[in-house]
């Protein structure tokens, strides 16, 4: 299962895990309640893999490409990673699919503190539409991704705050009712 936990208040590097001293260990039940979900799949397979192909019909996600998070691959690697790291919202489900290497997704609980998730090779995750969320490799600066989407793909981020959108209202309802 998911590897998260609530992150220490630091400013150090956003690379390094950031977790409390003891952890503080945050369940696959308090994501889902916070509407993060979870598949775990054989990242081998991808190109080919009956059980992803089964989620995307399911799911409806019809769009897919591959991002590779790298210095050496992805232009203005620093810059992309600043962007990456500002806590922002989307209007649509964010879906990705880790195929290589390491990467962190950072949620804001349901009482505003951060809960790192760490993800690794296999790791599907979806983020619901409305939540502040943030992205960041760990040290070894290197994550290869599936990104996937419900239609024509929709990249526009908004950063904190962004409370006034429909879709942030509506998601915050939906805590209240979990
Ligand atoms: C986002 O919106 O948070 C991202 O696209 C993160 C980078 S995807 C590997
Ligand atoms: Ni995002």
């Amino acid at each position: 299962t998911l590897d998260a936990w609530y992150m220490d208040e630091s400013d150090a590097d956003p690379r390094l895990p950031h977790r409390l001293e003891p952890t503080q260990p945050v369940s696959p039940d308090q994501l889902r309640q916070i509407g993060v979900f979870h598949w775990k799949l054989n990242a081998d397979l991808y190109e080919d893999d009956p059980e992803l192909d089964q989620i995307r019909r399911e799911q409806g996600y019809s769009y897919s490409d591959v991002i590779t998070v790298k210095p050496d691959t992805l232009p203005n690697y620093e810059e992309k990673l600043k962007m990456f790291f500002a806590e922002h919202l989307h209007l649509d489900d964010e879906i990705r699919y880790i195929l290589d290497g390491h990467a962190y997704f950072d949620v804001r609980s349901e009482c505003d503190r951060w809960i790192r998730i760490a993800l690794r090779k296999g790791d599907l995750i979806t983020l619901p539409a409305g939540i502040y969320h943030r992205f960041t490799v760990d040290e070894t600066n290197y994550t290869k991704a599936m990104r996937l989407f419900v239609g024509e793909p929709v990249w526009k981020a908004y950063n904190r705050p962004a409370d006034n959108f429909e879709k942030r209202q509506k998601y915050l309802a939906s805590l209240q009712s979990a």
